[in-house]
């Protein structure tokens, strides 16, 4: 039986500013959710997002309001180990609020999966790697620093892959400051960008025909969510892969765009698809249609970052790797263990559940009072 939820609000400082062209973020609220079960099983999730409300349609204080008020009297005393069946009812009952979803269906399977005493990916059909490939988000703001972090993250061996948030500026001079990254780090090196929306379509079909010109890998969300038919032009227009983003939220918005060709790839986040299944279901529905697949992230905490690595795990074609990189963005570690990163990958824990352990007291202190 579900005896209490939980949830945490925990601002952790970045290690640099983080500049999206919808925020700088200087420090991160990680939302966490501890679901405590009467047979002494507990499961946490997570629900974090990016900038308040810059980001996304849910801020943290939302969340936690949400979860407190509006869903954990709902769940209180069903059984936890129907998952599907108390998913199925938060499903029907409560609107939106995917992220919300997300934190209590992971921390749902989390404690199923440690009383089943198998890893979260095994409840999820079954890992196909035990480690995935993690890209570094270069946005320091500044050419230079840039180039000096990712020859540093190219050292320690511990990201090859790049993606540049791009759209503050005007194209050209996001065109050259992506082209001067490219041409120091070289062709070994996969450089991608993500333009969170900024761009009108002209501006990306001038910006995307130089960046691919110049060897660039993969553009992301270039467009505004709502012109779903001018991403599917410039998926249809350009060679170079035209990655969904900020337009997908979750199996419906998957199947449109599987539909209408609106993209060459998906960017599959847990909390933007409303939960572990639905982001499998986003996957089946990719591979169904040859779209390809690219693990996302809302820069969540440990938490977070461990249940997408189980959900990422079972993904049969997972052609453009992770950007699991979230915890790594923080100053302050939550895991007694920290999450494993070594020679470009992030090792899927293997132990029960989503394999990590919260350091209590750490977050005893840490935590919003
Ligand atoms: C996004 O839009 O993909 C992922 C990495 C990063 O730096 O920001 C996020 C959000
Ligand atoms: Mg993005």
């Amino acid at each position: 039986m579900i005896q209490s939820i939980e949830t945490i609000l925990v601002d952790v400082p970045t290690i640099r500013p983080h500049k999206l062209s919808v925020a700088t973020m200087n420090t991160q609220t990680l939302v966490l959710v501890r679901v405590l079960c009467d047979d002494g099983v507990e499961g946490w999730g997570e629900a974090t997002t990016i900038g308040g409300l810059n980001y996304g349609d849910e801020s943290p204080e939302s969340v936690k309001v949400n979860i407190d008020t509006h869903m954990a009297p709902l769940l209180i005393g069903m059984d936890a180990r129907n998952v599907a069946l108390v998913m199925a009812k938060v499903r029907k009952v409560i609107q939106g609020n995917r992220f919300a979803k997300c934190a209590i269906e992971t921390a749902l399977m989390d404690a199923q999966a440690r009383r089943l005493n198998i890893p979260l990916s095994e409840l999820l059909g079954g890992r196909l790697r035990d480690e995935l490939p993690v890209a570094w988000t270069l946005a320091s703001g500044d050419t230079r620093k840039d180039i000096a972090e990712a020859e540093n993250m190219l050292e320690l061996r511990r990201h090859r892959i790049f993606k540049l948030k791009i759209g503050l500026r005007p194209v050209v001079e996001d065109v050259a400051h992506v082209l001067a990254i490219k041409k120091a780090l070289g062709d070994g090196v996969s450089v991608r960008v993500d333009v969170n929306q900024a761009w009108s379509e002209l501006d990306a079909v001038n910006g995307i025909a130089a960046l691919e010109a110049g060897g660039i890998d993969l553009i992301e969300q270039p467009v505004r969510a709502e012109n779903k038919a001018g991403l599917a032009r410039l998926a249809a227009r350009f060679a170079v892969p035209v990655m969904a983003d900020e337009v997908l939220h979750g199996p419906r918005d998957a199947f449109e765009l599987a539909t209408h060709a609106g993209a060459d790839v998906f960017a599959v986040k847990i909390a933007q698809s409303g939960g572990l299944t639905p982001a499998l279901q986003v996957a089946a529905i990719a591979q169904l249609a040859g779209i390809d697949l690219y693990g996302g992230t809302m820069l969540e905490g440990a938490i977070g970052t461990a249940a997408s690595a189980h959900v990422f795990s079972t993904f049969a074609n997972l052609n453009y790797g992770t950007e699991l990189f979230g915890p790594l963005l923080l100053t302050e570690e939550i895991l007694i263990e920290p999450l494993q990163y070594r020679d470009f990958m992030l090792q899927v824990p293997n132990k029960p559940g989503l394999g990590v352990q919260i350091d209590r007291d750490k977050l005893a202190f840490m935590r919003r009072k």
